[in-house]
């Protein structure tokens, strides 16, 4: 015992003692600068993006060209017996190096590792200057060309440098040097495990080498030691495959995400001499799909339930650091979820390996997006991109589909200047990109399914191109861009139906919410957190009740930078089931309730404690998240259950004016908050106290969290109360968005000027006698307004101008404002606010007159002064 101990000592010991591969991070202090403006460089860290912030403020227009970072490193005399490498993890999209001025390499693609060998570049015992090139221009020849999300340019993921040997582990390849771990055959009872590795010789002698695996389990106990000898000539490079058949395999699944390890080596033949090392690990699970029955992994059924990830953060772009790469993965863990879209790009190594750790399973995709060039070198690089995806991510068992293409006739669709001919030609090459990359991921990899999104579009039948990959996966938006949650389930029965053989999976579902919007009465396009409960509920159901579909992935994870979009929130994609910043939105909380199998409970309302009831003759609604069967809830005295359906117990409770404190219980869980009930019929009454706030022209509230006003959905004017009289809520045809779904300059809170009340003749509030403000918030929504002034032309002149709006506004009578045209004194698409002080008597009325075109009101406040 004791001999064996100290020899296991000595194996470690030598082992580490003369481990040649020296990995360090290269990430800190690089001089940067923007188009090699070497007079306006700063000192930058890497993960770097040069478009953290451009995007969010000038939208489309944000800086897409070269950036360059330069450093001196000093390289000891030492290192002319190695091997030195430069690895990045990801920059994007064309990425040059230059050693001391001489190019040594360029690699295109902005989401896959690369590898530059620049050993024969370097000058030893003296300093060597890096300088590396990053242009993330649009290229017609690269991916993607077109998309939903911000193509942050630069070093965006960690960089670092490598020494080994002269005899090493291939490690500058489309694999960026990871060996490659294959699982066949796997059970409960056995699996069969190959180890691939490269090795190369770069030093002038033969070299007689031994390469060695220990393979650890999951408990870190070594399970087999393989080893063959290897003979290598000078510059010679070969392929080693080690194998071992695992009995009673301890196997992965999200429950229990058991990892194995490979350590190889390779040492010099006849002695325990460490030439290189890299440890790799895997895991050991089998699946497979019916187009009936589903997926099942390691024999058992398992609906695959997630959501899609995009990689940036808001203030950081894709520039983030590994800690919150983790974190994402650990919030989507905690949600419930047991899949994960990697959508719509190869992410950051460190998401492969967390997911792996966590157990969730992983839909991984390159990104051909929307749209493809009919150019040899674009399928070259698509292809290129494939390779490197797959050899990268070979081993993590996390993965189980291999992406390529998303929606990728959206933009053909939607083109009408191309011709038929010319479409023709678009459908052919798309075709023949598919066909190839089918054959690439197959050749690299048959143990994974291969998979593509399509958009809800007939197209993909009747091309072809849905019968080429493994799986489809729908990214289907019924109840957002086409219209009838039910016609979700009733469109995939079709498919179904049509296509029996399919194996079907909904790749993305969901609308755009922000958390400053809520309603009891949600509508489409309304960005209420209320409609996204609605469709997210319908969908989770829809898709429960059909066995055939082998899962589910919501869009998105998180809000994501897109910076063509305006919606409530400027340049954001704003589907995610949490912020930008990833604070949750309710809707996290009832994917929790709906796929947790510990007891939850969460009473809904984070961001909306504020409940406006008309009086007291009306209940409060209440909804808490659970996934128990029933749920208590106390306020104050009142005791009351409901059952939960559909993970939500809905509760109606009479309450009086001012601040209850709710609490759900549910199977021992708990659940509290403090909500603050208003009557509407009381506001004016208690006007001194709190202003009269209301969202002009629309049924949604809406909160400013900065300075916790809530503005009022709308109502009409009732004697004794207060309201609006004439006019329509403003609806333009041209958008399913409420309102204008243009940005509005000049203010944060676009959703309060986004919507409003067009034509309308009054605003009035019953108040008593006293003196108040009056601010009117106006916008012009149509960017294409006349500025002309009405007062220089005659009436029938007047007729003539189109888009005009000029209106008067009077306040009790008296003229406040004359011939305002909007978009003249302020310009269009600009929020406007006009206060005005009123002495009355009895009740305040603001009356609005049209000389050309409509009236328009946005919202308005009253207060007593
Ligand atoms: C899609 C696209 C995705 C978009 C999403 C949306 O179908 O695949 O990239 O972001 O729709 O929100 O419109």
């Amino acid at each position: 015992m004791k001999n064996f101990v100290f020899l296991l000592f000595t194996i470690v010991f030598s082992l580490n003692a003369f481990s040649q591969r020296i990995v360090q991070s290269l990430n800190t202090a690089w001089q940067f600068s923007i188009q090699n403006n070497i007079n306006n460089s700063k000192i930058v860290n890497i993960p770097h993006t040069w478009n953290a912030q451009d995007p969010f403020e000038g939208g489309k227009d944000y800086f897409r060209g070269k950036g360059v970072y330069q450093k001196k490193i000093f390289v000891s005399e030492k290192w002319q017996n190695k091997q030195t490498f430069i690895k990045f993890e990801g920059s994007n999209q064309i990425t040059t190096l230059f050693v001391n001025n001489v190019e040594v390499g360029k690699h295109i693609g902005g989401y896959t590792g690369f590898v530059f060998d620049i050993t024969k570049f370097l000058n030893y015992g003296e300093e060597n200057e890096l300088k590396i090139e990053v242009d993330n221009s649009h290229h017609q020849d690269i991916p993607p060309l077109d998309a939903d999300f911000n193509f942050y340019g630069g070093i965006y993921r960690d960089i670092q440098l490598i020494n080994t040997d002269k005899v090493h582990f291939v490690t500058a390849n489309e694999a960026v040097g990871n060996i490659k771990i294959t699982t066949k055959n796997v059970s409960h009872h056995k699996a069969e495990v190959s180890i691939e590795a490269q090795v190369i010789n770069h030093s002038s002698s033969v070299k007689e080498i031994m390469v060695k695996a220990n393979l650890l389990d999951s408990k870190n106990i070594i399970i087999a030691v393989l080893k063959q000898l290897v003979t290598l000539q000078p510059q010679e490079n070969k392929t080693i495959t080690l194998q071992h058949t695992i009995v009673s395999p301890q196997l992965w699944s999200p429950e229990t995400p058991r990892l194995y390890r490979a350590k190889t080596f390779i040492t010099e033949a006849h002695s325990t001499k460490v030439l290189d090392q890299i440890a790799s690990k895997f895991g050991l699970r089998w699946f497979s799909a019916d187009p009936e029955k589903g997926f099942f992994l390691n024999g058992e059924p398992i609906k695959l339930i997630g959501a899609n990830r995009h990689q940036d953060f808001e203030g950081l772009g894709n520039a983030l650091p590994n800690a919150l790469h983790r974190k994402d993965y650990k919030m989507i863990k905690a949600m419930g979820a047991n899949f994960i879209r990697a959508a719509h790009y190869p992410q950051d190594p460190e998401v492969y390996k967390i997911c792996d750790e966590l157990g969730l399973l992983v839909w991984s995709e390159i990104p051909i997006i929307n749209d493809v060039t009919d150019s040899e070198k674009y399928h070259d690089i698509a292809l290129q991109m494939q390779r490197e995806q797959i050899l990268q991510f070979y081993n993590h068992p996390s993965v189980i589909m291999w992406g390529y293409m998303n929606e990728i006739f959206i933009k053909m669709v939607f083109n009408n200047k191309l011709s038929s001919k010319q479409k023709k030609a678009k459908i052919k090459t798309t075709v023949s990109l598919a066909k190839k990359l089918e054959k690439e991921t197959k050749r690299l990899d048959a143990t994974r399914l291969s998979v593509m999104a399509l958009h809800e579009n007939e197209i993909y039948n009747t091309s072809g191109i849905a019968n080429i990959p493994d799986v489809i996966g729908w990214n289907l938006y019924f109840g957002w861009y086409s219209q009838g949650l039910e016609n979700f389930g009733a469109f995939l029965d079709r498919q179904h139906q049509k296509y029996p053989d399919r194996l079907l999976f909904i790749s993305e579902y969901g609308p755009g919410a922000d958390v400053r919007i809520h309603t009891e009465n949600p509508k489409p396009w309304d960005y209420s957190e209320d409609y996204q409960l609605q469709l997210h509920k319908s969908y989770i159901n829809q898709v429960k009740e059909r066995d055939y579909i082998l899962g589910m992935s919501a869009w998105n994870f998180a809000d994501f930078g897109s910076s063509f979009r305006q919606d409530s929130k400027p340049y954001l994609n704003q589907k995610g089931l949490v912020n930008f910043n990833r604070s949750p939105k309710d809707i996290y909380h009832y994917y929790q309730a709906r796929l947790l199998k510990n007891p939850f409970i969460y009473i809904q309302g984070e961001h909306f404690t504020d409940i406006y009831l008309n009086n007291n003759q009306e209940k409060a609604n209440f909804t808490v998240f659970s996934n128990a069967e029933e749920v208590n809830l106390q306020i104050g005295e009142v005791f009351t259950t409901a059952k939960v359906k559909d993970g939500l117990a809905k509760f109606k409770v009479a309450l009086p004016e001012g601040t209850h404190k709710v609490i759900a219980t549910a199977k021992g869980e708990k659940h509290e908050r403090t909500f603050y009930i208003h009557y509407r019929s009381n506001l004016l009454k208690n006007i001194q106290q709190q202003p009269i706030t209301v969202n002009v022209g629309t049924h949604v509230n809406f909160k400013d969290f900065l300075s916790d006003e809530v503005w009022l959905s709308d109502q009409p004017y009732s004697v004794g109360g207060f309201g609006y009289v004439g006019g329509n809520v403003f609806q333009p045809s041209s958008t399913k968005f409420q309102g204008t779904s243009f940005n509005i300059k000049g203010t944060q809170n676009n959703p309060l000027f986004q919507t409003m009340r067009e034509s309308i003749e009054a605003y009035k509030f019953d108040v008593s006698e006293g003196e108040y403000r009056v601010t009117l918030y106006l916008t012009e929504p149509n960017s294409k307004a006349s500025v002309e002034n009405i007062y220089n032309l005659s009436s029938a002149a007047i007729e003539k101008v189109a888009g005009i709006r000029d209106f008067d506004i009077k306040i009790n009578g008296k003229l406040a404002k004359e011939n305002l045209n909007l978009a003249r004194d302020y310009g269009a698409l600009r929020a406007v606010t006009l206060a005005y002080d009123v002495s009355t008597t009895q009740g305040v009325i603001i009356e609005f007159t049209a000389q050309a075109g409509k009236t328009v009101l946005s919202a308005i406040k009253l207060e007593k002064l």
